[in-house]
């Protein structure tokens, strides 16, 4: 490949515009009309599941949701732009995508809950645990894709990660290293903007993110991440040129959160609601909603299918959520290692001469 075609274009690639109108691109082709339909659906059960989890957190029953609202376009696309034996190495914000490679949201939620380490089956779906330290998921993305390789394997991995994170060293480790081996990886930076209260400006003095991969020695590309159609274009291309032996991409998305980083943060006191209003007007729903039913694809009956399932969606949520656990406190010592010193033993007793002294009645039913 040669040097220049490594750099991303100027601006970010953009298959239909904020009105729903086709932007015609001599290079990326407009995914077909069903695929796109199935993209729809997966934004509107992304937004209700989004919301949702919101709603579990206010009423106590999920102790913490990093929402994509506003960012289901990079989700969704993520979902799709796999095969059936790939795997996707997703963070705390990525919960829709993991729920959208098939992972019944409950188990997704059971993390975010604080039950249990991590409630799915990785090995099931081929969605490894949604990480929570920046950036740790990227070498662990890059040793999977790596060994898959060495084992002949035409498995793509699809590593996820944020603006913010790409500051962190272990980002450089992992480009680098998937660079230099050639390791059939894509990464896909979710650049929503801030990375909690720190904006982008305070994170590069690049162009873009993008630009970062030419210093690696793989090609990037800039995205709207609020295209759902421009995303699913950009990580085909990428994926394909994995699964082909063309080694490591980088896909910058750029998007917005449009909800404050968590439930525990404040965001009003970091951004002006003007500039988050202006984002609202660029929803990766509204768009897709108006370029289909412009193109004849979408109308009130689909329309009506798809809210219906993703209600379906939140009921299953809450019917789950809304369930108390049944939680051994003894389990801590059970799992967390298979042996375990004379010191974890003795904590082990010390705790079990606790709850003995405990009245049963204070231990929730948990005895
Ligand atoms: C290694 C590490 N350092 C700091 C944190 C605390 N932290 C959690 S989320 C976050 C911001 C990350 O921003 P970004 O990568 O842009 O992802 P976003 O939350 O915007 O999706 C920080 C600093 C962490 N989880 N891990
Ligand atoms: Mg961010």
């Amino acid at each position: 490949m040669q040097h220049t075609d490594m750099l991303p274009r100027d601006s970010a690639v953009r298959l239909i515009d904020q009105d729903g109108q086709v932007v015609a691109d001599e290079h990326y082709a407009m995914p077909d009309a069903q695929t796109l339909l199935r993209a729809y659906r997966g934004l509107v059960e992304g937004r209700r599941i989004n919301d949702q989890a919101g709603a579990l957190v206010r009423q106590g029953r999920l102790a913490v949701y990093p929402s994509s609202h506003g960012q289901e376009a990079c989700q969704v696309g993520a979902a799709l732009a796999l095969g059936d034996a790939d795997w996707l190495f997703p963070t705390y914000r990525d919960s829709v995508a993991v729920i959208g490679r098939g992972v019944s949201p409950a188990d997704a939620l059971v993390l975010l809950k604080g039950d249990w380490h991590s409630g799915y089956d990785v090995k099931e779906h081929r969605v490894a645990p949604q990480a929570t330290p920046l950036a740790t998921q990227l070498l662990h993305a890059v040793g999977f894709a790596y060994a898959a390789k060495k084992r002949g394997e035409d498995t793509v991995v699809l590593a996820l990660c944020g603006d913010g994170a790409t500051s962190e060293g272990d980002f450089h480790e992992a480009m680098n290293f998937a660079a230099v081996f050639h390791v059939p990886v894509v990464f896909l930076v979710q650049n929503n903007e801030y990375a909690i209260s720190v904006p982008l400006s305070r994170q590069t003095a690049a162009p873009s993110l993008a630009h970062k991969a030419i210093g690696y020695g793989m090609p990037g590309q800039r995205v709207d991440g609020n295209d759902v159609a421009a995303v699913l274009a950009v990580l085909g291309e990428a994926v394909d040129r994995a699964r082909s032996g063309g080694g490591p991409s980088l896909v910058e998305a750029h998007t917005y959160r449009m909800q404050a980083h968590t439930n525990a943060d404040d965001d009003t006191r970091y951004r002006e609601r003007e500039e988050v209003r202006a984002w609202i007007e660029r929803d990766p729903l509204t768009r897709l909603r108006a370029h289909l039913t412009a193109s004849g694809v979408l109308d009130e009956s689909v329309e009506q299918e798809y809210a219906a399932g993703a209600e379906d969606i939140a009921t299953a949520m809450r019917a789950a959520l809304n369930t108390d656990a049944e939680l051994d406190p003894e389990d801590l010592f059970r799992f967390v290692t298979e042996t375990r010193s004379p010191q974890r033993e003795e904590q082990w007793r010390m705790l079990r001469d606790e709850i003995a002294r405990t009245p049963a009645e204070s231990m929730g039913g948990h005895r």
